[in-house]
Order: structure tokens, then C-alpha cells, then sequence
């Protein structure tokens, strides 16, 4: 059986990934040239879009063998906008390679990126790319790593002719005394018994493998992170890291027997409109016109396989354990969906949400039914979108996380759907944190309760990032399990708009009291009855609006300090102290993201347009001044029980 590799390329925007994956599958042997991203001609780059604006916007697929091992290559995008794109992938990797450019540097999105990595412990090499570039420079770069993501690495070489095309690497051989001590430095800090062998054995643990194995060991579990430089452009140094990826990342024999197991990470749609699902294969194997189940409805039938390998996808009867297909026929598909495993539906969110959401407006009043259809296609490719009707207004809500993105979206619906739009004005979205305890109660048969249901329910606050906690304070028996289900389920359901219209995403919830008529209740009365509860309980727990607050990092001149400061107080940004390093000054502090695009669009002229800035979401802060409220896409549930009780006392 061959041994294989699911492999991400991540990094920040433009530090090389589409041109190193051209490079891998030239040397792989798969393309006799090797294409170039300014030219519009790489084999991932293949949205017409991305080949115009020479960015990576979707992820894409690539299959080849390298060294005897079958690598299923994932390209992903760069720029913080499509961070969605990369989340989706980060659950079917078995490996990944950041790279890093040798004369940016360490960025913002370098950092979120190899945090989530580490979390998540996906084992992980570094690259850093461009050496050829002017202003490269590999020692620099490879002490900002250690600096800013994490003291565990390991340099498996050193640069040489930094800044021009001889730039190269020069691997250290296993018994170069600079790797020896380096690395079991390194591997020791995170190991107590390899410290100990290395103190006894001393360069003894070099001479029989041990070194060799406890690098292994210790990349798989993600705790070091082995460092190559190089080029993607002109070459240098790829045929080392590919030893890297095929010698040090646990590539597996995959378990081809046994049931089917996999993962949909991303939805496309063919030629024909119709819906094609990328599967990750864990196990077994999926046959055409085979039916399958995502855990939810009828199951549907497969009618056509594609198999990544040597470069493209080619139909097959099957896919096989180890290996990302094409699926048609599952129009029902979402992503995140798995094979075999029906029921682990909806999982952890990795990367921070969308801090903000604009209306779509069709530029033809005529395009309203087709704008809808569109953007509910795109949005079922990009989750994050979170297409949000709002029936009473009958406009359209997309979140984003940038202008980049809204872009994107434009010229998507332009190019693909023959749909002008426009887009209203761009705001923050907020959510409610619960301020205290309150409960509600409603009585079956009360004269202000039109369900066969009876449900007390108590809401208190929960940390940041808890989620919503729903817990039982009466006897699990006490309620038919269907019933208690409508309940849990629609509990929130309600939440994802609290009393100004925004999502309470953390609190607790406890059922207190609950109860049926055996002779009428349905499901129907408990889904019906819950968000009245719910919004009662949340009323009388009272919420508190708040806004999402980035952190920024600023590098300016530093005689610009002066100018900028007054800037930043006036839009409401808090600076910590700067930083200053000869001519350059670093400035990091936290800003609402709601004026992010103004500082975003002063910053050049307060800075002679040398100012770089960067950001990243950090947490949500209460509203200062006048609370914001979202118009609700629903009727409000206390507005609808009114409605309800007005036909029930009519009846
Ligand atoms: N000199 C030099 N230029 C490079 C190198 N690698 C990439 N580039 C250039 O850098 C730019 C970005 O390269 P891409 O491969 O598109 O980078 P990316 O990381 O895929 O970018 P996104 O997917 O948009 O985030 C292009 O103009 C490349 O030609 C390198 O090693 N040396
Ligand atoms: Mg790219």
C-alpha cells in the first residue's frame, strides 16, 4: 500500500504558495513548466478571476507522488478576506508547510496561522521563500520565527547569496555540529527523556538515529517545527523541503478496508450548475451509484467520481481511503458534512467569524429572484458568507470579513450569474453578552400560551467562546425524548438574534420545568413554544450590545509618530507605547473594527504612504454611545405570540 499525505500550503498573501506548488509539481514531474502567477498560468490559480488579479481566492487540489509517497497537495488563499477558505481545509490535513517570505517577513496572518496550527497540532514545516529577492535575508527572517511564533524550530540549513538568483540553501548534514546542537536544544526543551538520553549519550544520540527519530516524533505531534529556505521561483532549495515533506511528515498507510469515512471540505459548481463535493477519504472506499448519507435526509445517489492524481482529476469507479475525490450527484451536500460518521454535524470554528456584513443590491430590480439563488450558491461554498434573508425588508445580508472580499463577491456574481450588484454601506457586526440571570415560565393552557407546552427555562451568562450550554434541571425521563430534542434544538436557534437583533452566542441555558399533554403534544408545540420562553428569559436577564475590537500593529516612519497619534485618538484607537527602531517605529494597539477602513484610507497620507498596517480581530467590547440594533430577519417572537394569541382568542 502506498503511503499518503494530505498537505496544506498556507501562509500570508502573496509569500509564494501557488508559485512553490508549481514548483513541487514540476519537480514531481507531473508539468514540463513550471507556470507563473504574473502570467495567469498555474495549475491552482484557475478561477478567471484569480488569474486577473494574480491571488489565490479558492483553495484547490493537486495530486502527485513524490519520493514513493502520494501527496494530495491543498493550495489555499492568503489574504485574511478568504481566511474561510483555509478553515475548511485545516480538518483533512495531515500536514502542512507555511511559508514565509524572506523579506516580508513574519505577518500579522503568519501568526494567526501557525497558532491555529500548533492548537490543532498539525504538523507543520516552515519555508521560507523569495531568498532571491533583494532585501532577503534568511538569519533575520529565521530569528522573527523564533521571536513571534514559536521558539521550537529547527533551521535544517542556512541561506546563501541572499537577494539574488544564485541565492541558495545549503542543507546541514546530520552530523553538522551547528544542526546537533541546535536541534537538541530544541528537542529537548519539549522532551524530559531525550534531554536526559542526550546529557548520558551525548553526541552519542546522533550516531543512533535517536536525534533523527525524536525529530520525527516530535513534528508529528507539532511540537517542533523544522525550518527550509529557498526559492519558489527559481528552485532553490524545493528538493530539500520535499525531503522534508515525504521524511518528516507522517504520511500513512491509509485503512482502505472497513467502512467508508470522510469529509466534504469544499463545494463547487461544475459546468452545469450542478453541485460538486471535494471528499477527503479517511478509510474504505465510496463507489458510484453507491447511496450515502450525510446524516440527514433520504441519502443520495453518487453518479460520478473523480480521483486526484498526477496533476488532475480523473473519473474513476471509485475513491479510495487516503485520497480527495470529486463527488456529483449530493445535491444535498454541505461542507463539513461526513461520510460514516452521521451526527458529528457542525463542529469548532478555527479562525476568528466575520467582523462585518453589508445588504446586496441588485443593480436591475429585475435580478432580485436570480441575485437570491446566486448568493445562496455562493454561500453554500463559502459557509462564512452566512446569507441572511431578512423577509421583512426583503434585502439581502452577506457577512464579510473585507472589502477584498465584497470585491470578489461582485465580480463572482458579475462574471458567473450576469448579476450587477452594489453594496449598501459596510457595518460592524455585534453580538449580546447576557448581563444576568432571568427565567421565564409558560404554562400549557394559560390563557398567554397557544401551545400544547408547558417550558421554564433560566438564562444566565457563560465565559467568551463557551457557547451555548443548554442544561437539564428536570428528570431526563420526565419529557419524551423527541420533545426534549425540539427544545435543545430550537433553544438556539432563538438565540441567533437576542433583544436588539444580534446573535448571543455564549450563556447558559437550563430547562426548569417542562411539560406535555399526552393526549396533543408535538414537537411542533415545543418548537413553537421555546423562543417565546427564550426571549422572555432573555429579556429579564437583560443584554448588553457589543462591537468587535481588532488589534493593529503599525510600521511607520518614525517622524510620522507625531502626525498619527492625534489620528488614532480622533477614530478612538488605543496605542500601547511605540516602539522605536532607527528610522522606523512600530505602533500596536487595539481599534473598533468599525473605523478600521478609515485608518485604512488616512494611513497613506499621514504616513508619506509608507505606514503598513495590520490587524486582526480580537475580541468583542461593549458599545460606547448608542447602542446599534439589527433589523430582525424573523418576526420577533413576542411580537409573533401576540400575533398567535390574537388568532387564538379569536378562534
Ligand atoms: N523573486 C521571487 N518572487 C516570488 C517567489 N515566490 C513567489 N514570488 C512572486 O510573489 C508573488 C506572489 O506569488 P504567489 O505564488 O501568487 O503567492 P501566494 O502565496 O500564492 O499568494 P496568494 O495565494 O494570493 O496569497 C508573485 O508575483 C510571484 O511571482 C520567489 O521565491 N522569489
Ligand atoms: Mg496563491
Amino acid at each position: 500500500m502506498v503511503r499518503t499525505l494530505n498537505l496544506g500550503i498556507v501562509a500570508h498573501v502573496d509569500a509564494g504558495k501557488t508559485s512553490l506548488t508549481e514548483r513541487l509539481l514540476h519537480l514531481a514531474g507531473v508539468i514540463a513548466q513550471v507556470g507563473s502567477v504574473d502570467a495567469g498560468s498555474t495549475q491552482t490559480d484557475s478561477l478567471e478571476l484569480e488569474r486577473r488579479r494574480g491571488i489565490t481566492i479558492r483553495s484547490a487540489v493537486v495530486s502527485f507522488v513524490l519520493d514513493g509517497v502520494t501527496v494530495n497537495l491543498i493550495d489555499t488563499p492568503g489574504h485574511p478576506d478568504f481566511i474561510a477558505e483555509v478553515e475548511r481545509v485545516l480538518g483533512v490535513l495531515d500536514g502542512a508547510v507555511l511559508v514565509v517570505s524572506a523579506v516580508e517577513g513574519v505577518q500579522a496572518q503568519t501568526r494567526v496561522l501557525m497558532r491555529t496550527l500548533r492548537r490543532l497540532g498539525i504538523p507543520t514545516l516552515v519555508f521560507v521563500n523569495k531568498l532571491d529577492r533583494g532585501g532577503a535575508d534568511a538569519e533575520r527572517v529565521f530569528a522573527e520565527i523564533g521571536e513571534k511564533l514559536t521558539p521550537a524550530m529547527v533551521a535544517m540549513g542556512r541561506g546563501c547569496g541572499e537577494g539574488t538568483r544564485r541565492a541558495g540553501f545549503v542543507a546541514y548534514g546530520p552530523e553538522d555540529e551547528v544542526f546537533v546542537t541546535s536541534a537538541t536544544e530544541v528537542l529537548a526543551d519539549s522532551d524530559e527523556e531525550f534531554l536526559a538520553a542526550y546529557v548520558e549519550g551525548g553526541a552519542g544520540v546522533v550516531a543512533d538515529g535517536r536525534l533523527r527519530r525524536e525529530l520525527v516524533s516530535q513534528v508529528a505531534r507539532s511540537r517542533v517545527h523544522p525550518v527550509f529556505f529557498g526559492s519558489a521561483i527559481t528552485g532553490a532549495g524545493v528538493a530539500e523541503l520535499v525531503g522534508g515533506i515525504t521524511g518528516l511528515l507522517p504520511a500513512r498507510e491509509p485503512d482502505a478496508g472497513g467502512p467508508a469515512v470522510g469529509t466534504v471540505f469544499k463545494v463547487e459548481r461544475g459546468p452545469a450548475g450542478e453541485k460538486v463535493a471535494y471528499l477527503r477519504m479517511f478509510a474504505g472506499e465510496l463507489h458510484t451509484r453507491e447511496r450515502v448519507r450525510f446524516g440527514r435526509g433520504e441519502g443520495e445517489k453518487v453518479t460520478a467520481v473523480r480521483v486526484f492524481e498526477d496533476g488532475s482529476a480523473v473519473q474513476r469507479p471509485s475513491v479510495t481511503a487516503g485520497r480527495i475525490a470529486k463527488v456529483w450527484g449530493l445535491s444535498d451536500v454541505r461542507i463539513g458534512d461526513r461520510l460514516g460518521d452521521p451526527g458529528s454535524e457542525g463542529r469548532e470554528q478555527y479562525f476568528a467569524p466575520p467582523t462585518s456584513e453589508t445588504v446586496v443590491v441588485p443593480v436591475r430590480t429585475g435580478d432580485k429572484g436570480g441575485l437570491h439563488v446566486a448568493l445562496t450558491q455562493l454561500a453554500e461554498q463559502d459557509p462564512l458568507i452566512n446569507l441572511r434573508q431578512d423577509d421583512v425588508a426583503q434585502e439581502m445580508y452577506v457577512s464579510l470579513y473585507g472589502e477584498v472580499q465584497k470585491e470578489v463577491i461582485e465580480a463572482t456574481l458579475a462574471l458567473e450569474y450576469g448579476i450587477d450588484v452594489t453594496f449598501r454601506e459596510t457595518t460592524p457586526i455585534c453580538v449580546e453578552r447576557v448581563l444576568g440571570s432571568g427565567a421565564s415560565f409558560n404554562l400549557m393552557g394559560t390563557p398567554d400560551n397557544p401551545f400544547a407546552a408547558t417550558i421554564g427555562l433560566r438564562i444566565e451568562p457563560a465565559p467568551v467562546d463557551a457557547g451555548v450550554d443548554f442544561r437539564l434541571e428536570v428528570e431526563r425521563g420526565s419529557l419524551l425524548p423527541t420533545l426534549l430534542k425540539a427544545i435543545e434544538e430550537t433553544v438556539p436557534h432563538a438565540l441567533q438574534q437576542g433583544l436588539h437583533g444580534w446573535q448571543v452566542p455564549d450563556c447558559t441555558v437550563t430547562l426548569t420545568h417542562s411539560g406535555y399533554s399526552s393526549a396533543g403534544s408535538t414537537a411542533g408545540d415545543f418548537r413553537g413554544l421555546t423562543p417565546l420562553v427564550v426571549m422572555d428569559a432573555l429579556t429579564r436577564a437583560g443584554t448588553i450590545v457589543c462591537e468587535p475590537v481588532h488589534h493593529f500593529r503599525l510600521e511607520i516612519p518614525a517622524d510620522t509618530l507625531g502626525s498619527l497619534l492625534p489620528a488614532l485618538s480622533q477614530l478612538g484607537a488605543v496605542p500601547d507605547a511605540p516602539s522605536t527602531r532607527g528610522a522606523g517605529c512600530v505602533l500596536e494597539g487595539r481599534i473598533r473594527a468599525a473605523v478600521v477602513h478609515d485608518l485604512q484610507q488616512r494611513l497613506p497620507g499621514l504616513t508619506r504612504g509608507e505606514g503598513v498596517l495590520e490587524f486582526a480581530f480580537e475580541s468583542y467590547e461593549p458599545v460606547r454611545g448608542p447602542v446599534p440594533s439589527r433589523p430582525r430577519t424573523d418576526h420577533n417572537p413576542l411580537d409573533r405570540k401576540e400575533y398567535l394569541l390574537h388568532v387564538v382568542r379569536r378562534a
